[in-house]
């Protein structure tokens, strides 16, 4: 039962009201993430309760540390632009002690936030508005942190979207082979020997400076968005574990790559699979209206590079954990890390094919803006 994996932290955090219920949220990769539910004398009041992944994240206090921060950054940016910043920013409930996470006697690391009530954060972006949308609260996250100190962050995962790096991690996982199933995937791992040039390109833009560092989220994801139900408006970023100094191109992409795929992440079925360029559009209006201003002109040309670059690298992460033997992702089952790494290849050859198409929708976007 989920309580009882539960049960001892309540009395951990100050929640407000006596507990209710549960459930179990599943469509992170990486947390574990449970939903509560409490009533404090008839006012009904929700919760969040993680638990942070420590293989992944090898320090959970400092990426704490950087949450703390960063939400306090959003909040005062809100609050000097005139925008009210209550249930716009995740608001983390402290430990009893007055600390933002807990350490139980396992080792495991634990946090609470204030469920949003009355959102969503969407698996799947159904319409074009909800799509602009999306962009939009990407876009404002983006230019609430345009100040922030980028110096003051901890760096939760060094080289999080250094492909170059991460290819090397790849060749190395493929060499050792600790799972034994690389012969399975020969033809996967020539796939990445083959994009191996245009994985490079955003690394190589950073650093000859062509392209600025900025602090980005890094994981934009239309399910890190939360969607008011009655507004259909993005009200609250979340997930901001591995917020640190990045390229607008990655949040940019990851974002395309996610919503406007025409299938899930893990679709089995590859024929499924392709890039909707109307909702890349949608996407880029609202993302390029909320960064109008600071965006500078290499980035704003250069944003379907993004969508490429990420898509690939995603693809070699999900490859790459495969071939070690599912050590990093969640999975459903053994195939499940292939099945992901076939479905984002299929996305990529569709955006490969769609690349004019791409220009030309940043070309028109441009010239309308310059
Ligand atoms: C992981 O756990 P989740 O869903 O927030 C991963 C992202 C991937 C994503 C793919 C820290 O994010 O980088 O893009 O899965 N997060 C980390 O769904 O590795
Ligand atoms: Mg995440």
């Amino acid at each position: 039962m989920i309580y009882n994996r539960i049960k001892n932290l309540l009395r951990k955090f100050c929640f407000e009201g006596e507990y209710q219920d549960v459930e179990e949220l599943s469509s992170g990769n990486v947390n574990q993430t449970y939903h509560l539910f409490y009533d404090d004398n008839g006012t009904p009041r929700q919760y969040i309760l993680q638990r942070i992944n420590n293989y992944v994240f090898k320090e959970p206090e400092n990426v704490m540390r950087n949450i703390v921060q960063v939400t306090r950054h959003l909040r005062s940016s809100m609050e000097s632009q005139g925008e009210c910043a209550d249930g716009r920013v995740l608001d983390i409930i402290e430990t009893v002690d007055g600390k933002s996470f807990y350490v139980d006697q396992f080792g495991g690391y634990w946090r609470a936030y204030v469920y949003i009530p009355n959102a969503v954060a969407p698996d799947t972006v159904e319409s074009l508005d909800m799509m602009r949308e999306v962009g939009r609260g990407f876009g404002h996250f983006q230019r609430l942190l345009v100040d922030f100190p980028a110096k003051e962050l901890y760096v939760p995962i060094p080289n999080f979207h250094n492909t170059t790096k991460r290819f090397y991690t790849f060749v190395r996982a493929v060499d050792e082979d600790q799972a034994g199933r690389v012969k399975k995937v020969e033809d996967e791992i020539e796939f990445f020997f083959e994009h191996r040039r245009m994985m490079n390109q955003i690394v190589t833009l950073l650093d000859n400076g062509t392209l600025p560092l900025r602090v980005t989220h890094n994981d934009t994801k239309s399910n890190n968005v939360m969607m008011d139900k009655t507004t259909g408006k993005a009200v609250c970023v979340i997930d901001l574990d591995t917020v640190m100094p990045g390229s607008s191109l990655y949040d940019y992409g990851d974002a395309v790559r996610f919503g406007a795929s025409t299938a899930a992440e893990d679709e089995p079925d590859t024929s499924k699979i392709a890039l909707d360029l109307e909702k890349t559009r949608a996407f880029t209006e609202g993302f390029v209206e909320e960064t109008n201003g600071f965006l500078t002109e290499q980035e704003l040309r250069r944003l379907p590079l993004g969508i490429k670059v990420i898509t690939c690298e995603l693809a070699m992460r999900f490859l790459t954990d495969y071939i070690d033997g599912d050590l990093y992702f969640r999975v459903k089952s053994p195939q499940h890390n292939l099945i992901r790494a076939r479905a984002q290849m299929a996305l990529l050859r569709d955006i490969e094919k769609k690349q004019d198409q791409l220009d030309d929708m940043m070309d028109e976007l441009l010239r309308r803006k310059f």
